[in-house]
């Protein structure tokens, strides 16, 4: 999509710094870390909301969690981490292209704020 902030990114027209790429999916540092280790995983497709999914979209959204989990091992994060999407305007998503936010490097609350 030509406004999306995350399309540009992907497209290059917005520098990032990436820390992972494959055909289908891109990682890169979030610019408002909240953790030591913050970094965003988005698929290369358009997709604004988790509830915009199709039922046939479960192996790309797999492939948004694998990243995670090889980054995870890539950047040596032992001690655990955490996987957010914030969905919607209630849940604080802001940017409205599906993003997995990989969290790590402290020790997190439950419930979240
Ligand atoms: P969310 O609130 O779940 O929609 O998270 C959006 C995240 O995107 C937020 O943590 C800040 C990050 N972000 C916003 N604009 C940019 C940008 O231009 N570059 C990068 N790297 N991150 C951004």
């Amino acid at each position: 999509m030509t406004d999306c902030l995350f399309c540009k990114i992907i497209r290059g027209e917005i520098p990032s710094t990436k820390v992972y790429e494959n055909e289908d999916v891109l990682a890169f540092r979030d610019i408002n870390p909240q953790a030591p280790e913050h970094i965003l995983i988005i698929p290369k497709i358009h997709i604004n909301r988790v509830e915009n999914l199709s039922d046939n979209q479960s192996e790309m959204v797999g492939k948004l969690v694998i990243a995670a989990k090889n980054i995870a091992r890539h950047l040596g994060i032992h001690n655990g981490y955490r996987l957010v999407f914030n969905n919607g305007p209630q849940a604080g998503q802001e940017v409205e292209h599906i993003h997995l936010h990989l969290l790590a490097g402290r020790k997190f609350a439950w419930p979240p704020g």
